[in-house]
């Protein structure tokens, strides 16, 4: 049982449609996805070890599935922290503005897909845990 996420972040279930043959996810931006898709980026081979993520974002809207193998993706809200851990193509984690995430422990065969309400924005980026952290509780 995960604790509380904190607001903004929700797991989604996603209906697979599966028959004999296997199985298929289809994401629907009207019925599945709580904002309009802007774009699609996926995150794999990723090295053994390191951490990704350590940022939080100021208005972007994301929905991120573990389509393949399995992460830890730590969730901070500036009050608390949460850890999640990704491991089924069939559940979506929403990560709403100013959360900060870190993911770690990676499977070697992980793959995230991440679809996003905004176009790639460095600007929209906050990299640096103290600034996040006065923007947070201001
Ligand atoms: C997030 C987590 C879950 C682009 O040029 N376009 C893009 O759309 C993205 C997402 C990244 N980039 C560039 C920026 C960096 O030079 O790709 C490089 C790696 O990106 P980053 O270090 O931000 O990757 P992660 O895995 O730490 O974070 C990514 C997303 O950036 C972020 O929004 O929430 O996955």
């Amino acid at each position: 049982m995960t604790d509380a996420l904190p607001k903004g972040c929700r797991l989604i279930p996603l209906a697979s449609r599966g028959d004999e043959r296997g199985s298929l996810v289809a994401i629907e931006g009207t019925s599945d996805v709580p904002f309009d898709i802007a774009r699609v980026y996926y995150v794999f081979g990723t090295t053994a070890g390191v951490t990704r993520g350590r940022h939080a974002h100021r208005a972007l809207n994301q929905l991120a599935v573990a389509v393949a193998g399995s992460c830890t993706m730590l969730l901070d809200d500036g009050a608390s922290r949460v850890e999640v851990r990704l491991d089924d193509p069939e559940t979506g984690l929403t990560l709403g503005p100013m959360i900060w995430r870190e993911m770690s422990d990676f499977s070697p065969d992980f793959v995230l897909l991440v679809l996003a309400d905004a176009a790639y924005d460095e600007a929209d980026y906050i990299r640096d845990y103290a600034q996040f952290l006065a923007l947070a509780r201001a």
